[in-house]
């Protein structure tokens, strides 16, 4: 029995056992979300299924929210009707049977879903390129990507051990981490976009006019909403609005996995925070190694934003 499990019903205060990194399909992967991999692989989607896909921590909660609240025409209520992750599934989500899995959790919806995924192009469940899914695909820029990485894998108990923050930069650029190499998930998607029904946006243009982003994604859903509901929609899905929100802060997941004391999900939410954890050094070795293996995309981030934010 892992030591994660509590056989007194969820008040005990017993050590989550951190998983280890597994290989998939040459992919790092945590094995504990290749636990049911033969359901994820085999998982049939419907035609009006959107699929919303980001590298971990590139701006998915954001998009969700922003997704939802179009859905539901800017309807606040409607949104709160239940926290995040349980309106929007983590299709390959999976924790030793202690949490619902995404497979249990959209068995038990109805379609249409909107369905959030981590996983690289190649390992992306055919049904839905088969059944013509839309797909919200968002990147950030790999800087404040690893940061915010970091910081949320020192705090979820769930993820694999980061180790110190030089060690897991090293590891981020080799690709030792949940979903692998950065580069490859965002040019994999990237040379893609136009041969299936794929919105590719970044975290930071949504950062930089969310109203503009907003209304992209709306059209891309084939939807129209009056001016009044696009403004509540921004404020509604805004960093602070969401921060306090305990429908998108994940305030509602137990103590037992998400150590607060060490990062809230919500942490910060900007562009450029990169520049108050990378050293001089780390910073050039970081470009050496970027021009390596962005050389051959013309996929272009910003790692700063003019003006304030
Ligand atoms: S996860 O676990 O992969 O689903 O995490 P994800 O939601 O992709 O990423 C979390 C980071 O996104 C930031 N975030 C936001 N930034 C700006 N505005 C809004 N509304 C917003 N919502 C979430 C969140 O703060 C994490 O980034 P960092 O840099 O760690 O603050």
């Amino acid at each position: 029995m892992s030591s994660a499990q509590d056989p007194a019903g969820g008040g005990g205060e017993q050590q989550i056992e951190r998983p280890s990194l597994v290989s998939l399909h040459g992919v790092a992967m945590s094995e504990v979300f290749i636990e049911n991999w033969a359901a994820v692989e085999s998982y049939q989607a419907d035609p009006r299924d959107l699929l919303v896909v980001t590298y971990p921590k590139a701006g998915t909660t954001w998009v969700q929210e922003i997704v939802d609240a179009i859905l539901h025409e800017g309807d606040h209520a409607k949104c709160g009707r239940a926290p995040i992750h349980k309106r929007i599934p983590y299709l390959e989500f999976s924790f030793r049977g202690l949490l619902p899995s995404g497979i249990d959790s959209l068995a038990e919806m109805t379609s249409p879903k909107v369905i959030k995924t981590h996983l690289p192009f190649q390992l992306v469940p055919k049904s839905f390129l088969e059944q013509n899914c839309k797909i919200i695909y968002c990147a950030r820029n790999a800087k404040d990507n690893l940061v915010s990485y970091f910081h949320f894998d020192q705090m979820n108990k769930i993820q694999p051990e980061p180790g110190s923050w030089e060690e897991y930069f090293q590891r981020f650029l080799q690709g030792n981490v949940t979903y692998g190499l950065w580069h490859d998930h965002v040019k994999g998607w990237w040379q893609v976009k136009d041969e299936h029904p794929i919105l590719y946006i970044f975290y930071e243009d949504i950062k930089e006019d969310p109203r503009r982003e907003i209304v992209k994604i709306m059209k891309f859903l084939g939807k129209e909403l009056p001016d009044a509901v696009l403004d509540g929609i921004v404020q509604q899905t805004s960093f602070e609005s969401m921060k306090e929100n305990p429908m998108t802060n994940y305030s509602t997941v137990s103590d037992r996995y998400f150590d607060r004391s060490i990062s809230l999900f919500m942490r910060k939410g900007t562009v450029g925070d990169w520049k108050n954890h990378f050293t001089v050094a780390q910073d050039e070795v970081f470009e050496e190694d970027y021009r390596r293996k962005m050389g051959d995309t013309d996929l272009r981030f910003r790692t700063e934003l003019r003006g304030s934010q």
